[in-house]
């Protein structure tokens, strides 16, 4: 055991999920250990403490693992249980942490950011109950990395972390899992594997993309394996430490492959496809892409048709930026809807409480109270489930969702590697302007109201302030402006626009077609082109 003299190196401040770097800052001397001990240290240390660790696989996810288990052990850790070659999915960490009562765990990932040692890694500290660190806790360990001066380190060799077994680390108990089996476990509780079964007998074809990233081996156990899916199903499936060169998003744009493929002549029944570390899902039928918000509702819709929500939701909630689509259905059912900020964190003291069974991002996040994270198998399972009980296609599906409850026409736009310095300015001139926004009119539509979005959670009283400026319209239509907090290079600009159309004969429009008024609103109000040198977006979802 050693201590290391060290210094604080600025800028350790997580974002939206952890603390996301360029995979060189993070491999250059002290960061991973700086960041590490300060994340012991704002959580009262590790003695005696039992931690799980795992990762999503990126390129220096089986040397970070190394470190982190010797500072584990050097620090006093009294068992950690580590996936299989270090490997494990964001909501199969968070229901290891459950399972196994631990104090916390480590998961290491930069999620949807591209992988290799020219791209992105990243580091987040999950809770006690399974969901990533509140904000409190997040500031208590940014705070620790301002004033650190030394690391505890094992010097002991690597561990072999390719077989399943338990074995001793400097005193630390260590017990290597497979990555799979607990979370697939959980999952046969939720859902009807019969149903789906029967389903992939008649002759129900699917495609998943696991995006070279995680969730193949978890996706080919499950939907292979245990529901029988042909060999087929699973595409992209071995998880690759560049993921293919590709960028693990699940999205129309970067999933172009399961797009081409489910748009294309003999297009299977149902599409899915997962993020880097396994929390996102898109789901796309044949023809028919759903939008995440809209996935959101549907499941909140239909969730009583598997068992683990046959007696209903007690609530369901979303972040701030996600349509309405689902609050909607809350309404219909007599059942509480929260708005929360961006970003998993702020759904666990909701889910904790009982407040909640069901909550969704627009960015592809659906999860419920099973564990304490988004879950993109899980929400793949519970459309499987609601598509083997009702006997229709997707397409048909959102026909009847949209015709029920109106359509909250959606989409987001992303403009990317702004120059942080505009991209800032851009939003504290919207600040100012928001006192004399309201009445104004931008492309024919007048502003009811706008404010910058501030939740105050209701579980422990803490309140977040400038989570995003909404500006909503008369009429219903809305415009949402935040910058997100997960890039590692300039700043990306996030525009969410919504507009809710009850029209019978108005539900099947092209969203952007249908959005063009609010997204030239939205581009009047910021004077997005002037400031940007630029008006199309680099990612539309
Ligand atoms: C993005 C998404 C947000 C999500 C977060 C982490 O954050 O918008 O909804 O919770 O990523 O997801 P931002 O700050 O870039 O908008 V993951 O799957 O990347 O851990
Ligand atoms: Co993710």
């Amino acid at each position: 055991m050693t201590i290391i003299s060290t210094r604080p190196i600025a800028g350790q401040k997580a974002g939206t999920s952890g603390l996301r770097r360029k995979t060189r800052d993070w491999m250059a001397p002290h960061f991973l250990e700086n960041y590490v001990q300060s994340t012991i240290n704002a959580i009262g240390g590790a003695k005696g403490k039992r931690f799980v660790v795992g990762g999503d696989g990126r390129f220096y996810n089986a040397e970070a693992t190394q470190i982190i288990l010797r500072m584990l052990a050097a620090n006093g850790a009294s068992e950690v249980i580590v996936g299989r070659d270090g490997l494990l999915s964001t909501p199969a960490a968070s229901h290891l942490i459950r399972l196994n009562n631990t104090d916390g765990g480590f998961i290491l990932s930069a999620s949807h950011n591209p992988g290799g040692i020219d791209a992105d890694f990243g580091l987040k500290f999950n809770m006690a109950n399974g969901g990533p660190a509140t904000e409190t806790v997040s500031d208590e360990i940014y705070a620790q990395t301002t004033t650190l001066a030394e690391y505890h380190i094992a010097q002991t060799p690597d561990v072999d972390l390719s077989i399943v077994a338990t074995s001793d680390l400097a005193g630390m108990d260590l017990k290597i899992v497979d990555p799979v089996s607990d979370y697939a476990e959980l999952m046969k509780t939720l859902f009807d594997f019969n149903a789906i079964q029967t389903l992939f007998k008649s002759g129900f074809r699917m495609r998943f993309d696991a995006m070279h990233a995680i969730t193949g081996p978890y996706a080919k156990t499950i939907l292979q394996d245990m529901l029988g899916a042909p060999s087929d199903t699973v595409m992209n499936g071995t998880p690759l430490v560049d993921f293919g060169q590709g960028h693990p998003d699940p999205n129309p744009i970067w999933a172009h492959e399961l797009m081409s493929v489910m748009t294309g002549p003999d297009a299977p029944d149902f599409g899915a496809a997962s993020d880097g570390d396994g929390d996102r899902n898109m789901i796309v039928g044949r023809g028919a892409y759903v939008t995440p918000s809209d996935s959101l509702a549907v499941l909140a819709a239909h969730a009583h048709l598997a068992p683990a929500y046959a007696g209903g939701l007690v609530g369901v909630a979303r972040s701030m930026p996600t349509s309405a689509a689902v609050d909607r259905v809350a309404a219909a059912k007599g059942i509480p809807a929260f708005e929360t900020p961006t970003g998993w964190k702020f759904f666990g003291n909701l889910l904790d409480a009982g407040k909640v069974t069901l909550c969704g991002e627009e960015s592809a996040g659906t999860g419920s109270d099973h564990v304490r994270e988004k879950d993109g198998l899980w929400a793949v399972l519970l459309w499987l489930n609601i598509l083997a009980e009702t006997k229709l296609s997707v397409a048909d599906l959102m026909a009847e969702h949209w015709a029920t409850y109106g359509r909250n026409y959606y989409s987001r736009h992303d403009f990317e590697d702004v120059p942080v310095d505009v991209a800032n300015t851009l939003m504290d001139d919207l600040r100012r302007s928001l006192p004399t926004l309201t009445g104004q009119s931008f492309a024919g539509l007048v502003v009811g109201d706008a404010d910058d979005f501030s939740y105050d959670d209701p579980v422990d009283g803490s309140r977040s302030v400038s989570q995003g400026i909404r500006i909503s319209f008369q009429g219903g239509a809305r415009v949402v402006f935040r910058l997100s907090g997960t890039g590692t290079q300039g700043a990306t600009l996030r525009m969410y626009v919504e507009a809710l159309e009850t029209d019978p004969d108005a539900l099947h429009r092209d969203p952007q077609h249908a959005l063009a008024d609010v997204i030239k609103a939205a581009h009047e109000i910021t004077d997005l082109q002037r400031r940007l040198g630029r008006d199309t977006p680099d990612v539309i979802t």
